[in-house]
């Protein structure tokens, strides 16, 4: 199996409208996995983009319900509203696949996982393990959590990343991205790392000064190499540019162009 996740950038323009959709490039991400399908298991967890951070921040959802009846009303509102935004991302991912003749389903993040503090505690991952032995493409998103600390959080698509990789042991975990890879320093400026061993993250970490309560200034690369550096543990993990033609091919036959970590 490998598990496939598209980022938020790559799909659509964080900085532009609420809720664009970049059908074209979802279009061709859906036709690379086609080429594969069904000689290959896939699932894929998409990100937020343009559609959930709007709401997730417009209602501070990261800070959870505070006990006072009237704010926590118009929290779970927004909540709700940010849940409804990620449906119709989902929405419009799975009418794209299913016009690429891919069977893929969707599975709402926000009904099968239960965070602490944005942390998976719980999960029910049965249905994704029966989709899979039936060939659905399993995708999920980004999404709202409720949370057993405090009351409501967001799960972002990395966690989900990682514990579907604990738990299941894909053969191939694949982030694609808005830049080709890991750079060792700002994307752009540093110098693009193609291949990259796991015991190598940790210094790579404290260079790109990614500390505990470090201001991420490298656009989300913290969080998502400190969870490939678990995930590397049990899968080979690439990191690609999804918005350039043949790159998420590359990696799933394993002759890509972007950063490998093993
Ligand atoms: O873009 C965030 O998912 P991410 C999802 O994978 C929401 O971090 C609802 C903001």
């Amino acid at each position: 199996m490998i598990l496939i996740k598209i980022g938020g950038s790559v799909f659509s323009d964080k900085r532009g409208e609420p809720e664009n959709f970049d059908t074209e490039t979802v279009m061709r991400i859906a036709g690379e996995i086609a080429e594969f399908y069904p000689n290959e298991e896939f699932i894929v967890v998409h990100g937020g983009g343009s559609f959930g951070h709007y709401h997730a921040s417009e209602h501070a959802i990261r800070e959870g319900l505070s006990g006072e009846w009237e704010s926590d009303r118009r929290k779970k509102i927004g909540f709700s509203l940010t849940h409804q935004s990620m449906l119709r991302a989902n929405a419009s991912f799975i009418e794209v696949f299913l016009s690429q003749n891919l069977p893929a389903f969707s599975v709402s993040t926000s009904s099968i996982f239960l965070t602490e503090r944005g942390e998976i505690v719980y999960a029910d991952i049965e249905v994704i393990e029966k989709l899979l032995e039936l060939d659905f493409i399993p995708i999920l998103f980004g999404d709202v959590s409720v949370d057993v600390a405090q009351g409501i959080d967001i799960l972002s698509g990395d966690q989900i990343m990682a514990y579907l990789t604990k738990m299941l042991k894909p053969k191939k975990v694949i982030f694609l991205m808005d830049v080709d890879g890991i750079y060792d320093g700002k994307p752009g400026e540093g110098s693009l790392i193609q291949e990259l061993a796991r015991e190598e993250v940790p210094a790579l970490l404290e260079r790109l000064h990614c500390t505990a309560s470090g201001t991420d200034v490298t656009g989300g690369i913290c969080n998502k190499l400190r969870k490939a550096h678990e995930m590397a543990y049990y899968s080979e993990v690439w990191f690609v540019n999804g918005k350039v033609p043949g790159r998420l091919s590359g990696a799933i036959r394993g002759d890509g162009f972007g950063t490998r970590l093993r």
